[in-house]
């Protein structure tokens, strides 16, 4: 039992240095990720009880409709390069169409007063395509911010937007990139 023990406690370190080491083979592409769970729901979703997670995904009640806001915190990242593509991942059933879609924003808070701004060509919204089934985009255009902590606040601010009922749209995640993956 004893030598088991033992036995275990060497390959779990053994799986440990093997993660670490696959970990390194890529490691500029993803400055940040999150899942959207992980985010908090702004309160007039939650007053109104407009959303449910599922599998750590976020998506309308059955029968509700209105919009979710999710706030999803940037923490500093040392080392890693500055991101210039916002990727989302997500299932706009109507497509181009207007009633429903999933927007994405990376926006900053200026820690002396809390001024805000969103920043230049890191929004993106799944209306700008008509693909109907889980899916994923980026921006077109990359941005370019230099990442300052020392002054601003980053988070990426995510809007689920439904009028149509029978659709069933669903935030999975978004990520900020260098390059596009
Ligand atoms: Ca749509």
């Amino acid at each position: 039992m004893r030598i088991n023990a033992m036995l275990l406690g060497v390959a779990g370190f053994a799986l440990a240095v093997t993660n670490g080491a696959s970990a390194s083979v890529n490691p500029t592409n993803t400055y940040w990720s999150t899942n959207a769970s992980s985010c908090v729901v702004g309160d007039p979703a939650i007053q109104n009880n407009l959303y449910t997670i599922s599998g750590g995904a976020v998506k309308f009640v059955p029968g509700s409709s209105g919009t979710i806001t999710l706030y999803c915190n940037v923490p500093p990242n040392n080392g890693g390069t500055n991101p210039t593509k916002i990727w989302l991942t997500y299932k706009d059933p109507d497509g181009t169409g207007a009633n429903n879609h999933v927007a994405a924003g990376f926006v900053k808070l200026a820690k002396t007063n809390g001024a805000f701004t969103s920043i230049t060509n890191a929004s993106i919204d799944s209306n700008t395509t008509n693909v109907m089934v889980a899916n994923h985009i980026a921006n077109a255009t990359a941005f370019s911010e230099t990442l300052d902590y020392e002054t601003y606040y980053y988070y990426v601010r995510v809007d689920i937007v439904r009028s149509d009922t029978a659709q069933d749209e669903i935030f999975y995640g978004v990520s900020l990139e260098l390059p596009l993956p």
